[in-house]
């Protein structure tokens, strides 16, 4: 199973940083940094790869607070099924997100998440999170690209 990184930054004004894809599939859809795991990396170096690729914030893995796993299934391209491991990071300083080649980084307040502009799954998951929970489901998306069936506890 294809394995995959999500992360959320967080700074002390209670905000989160979201990241519009400028290209590609995701294009048009705010999201956290994140992406592949690469065979010779282990799940959390992906993630700090991922989101200094994607928004130029460099952390260490110990800042990384594990929020998850997520398991989604395409039932129209399998091939694209994944495992994503969600993490955190709390209380961000410095220097600022910027914009690269392949995402627009923008702080949202958490009160005011652009959830119209998201996956159709985040809304299940992400204010979980967001209350500190550790999350555990599993999206199925038909061939029309929505999103059919939701089951929490998947991996339990
Ligand atoms: O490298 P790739 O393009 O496969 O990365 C996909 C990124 O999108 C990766 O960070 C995982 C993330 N992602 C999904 N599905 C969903 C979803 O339903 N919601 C959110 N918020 N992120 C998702 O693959």
């Amino acid at each position: 199973m294809r394995q995959s990184t999500l992360i959320f930054v967080l700074n002390s004004k209670d905000e989160i940083l979201l990241a519009m894809k400028k290209r590609g599939f995701w294009e048009g859809k705010w999201n956290g940094a994140g992406g592949k795991v690469e065979a010779q990396e282990t799940i959390p170096q992906a993630a700090v790869r991922e989101l200094r690729e994607e928004t130029g914030i460099d952390v260490p893995e110990s800042v990384l607070e594990s929020a998850g796993v997520l398991h989604f299934t395409f039932e129209a391209k399998p091939e694209w099924n994944q495992d994503v491991s969600v993490f955190l990071v709390r209380d961000y300083r410095w220097p600022d997100a910027r914009e690269t080649e392949e995402m627009r980084p923008e702080w949202f307040s958490i009160e005011n998440i652009p959830y119209d502009d998201m996956w159709a799954d985040d809304p299940y998951w992400l204010p979980r999170v967001l209350e500190g929970d550790k999350v555990d489901f599993s999206f199925t998306f038909d061939s029309d690209g929505d999103l059919v069936e939701v089951v929490e506890g998947y991996s339990a």
